[in-house]
């Protein structure tokens, strides 16, 4: 009968302990919620891959967010001919997001498929 006690105990403190742990989290997860908001206020935009060419994507603000949507059954890249960014594989139906910081003009190509390119400028921000 007795022998039971320690077990109860042991989990008596563990039980403890998770309550308090999770006391001490809530606070850190309702910062995040605060700050979360100034996140939203992302600029974003979407630049379209469908039957190997690249859609249209007007001037963007600097640290934009960019997801590349790629609709064909292949994999291409999203390259630019300088070298300042690269997308080095986006799958067949698949998409990937990538910020541009830098403001200017940039060419950009598929390092896949060569002819297929174009331009995207980033405006600065202010
Ligand atoms: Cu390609």
């Amino acid at each position: 009968m007795s022998t039971s006690r320690p077990h109860q105990i042991a989990l008596a403190v563990v039980l403890a302990s998770l309550i308090a742990g999770c006391g001490v989290d809530d606070p850190v997860a309702s910062d995040r919620t605060a700050t979360s908001p100034t996140n939203t206020t992302v600029p974003t935009a979407t630049l379209e891959i469908a039957d190997f060419a690249f859609g249209e994507i007007g001037p963007l603000a600097a640290g934009t967010l960019i997801t590349v949507d790629n609709l064909d059954g292949v994999g291409h890249t999203f390259t630019a001919v300088d070298g300042s960014f690269d997308i080095a594989f986006i799958e067949g139906k698949g998409r990937q997001m990538i910020t541009l910081d830098t403001p200017g003009t940039f060419e950009f190509f598929c390092n896949i498929h060569a002819f297929m390119t174009g331009t995207i400028t980033i405006a600065p921000v202010g």
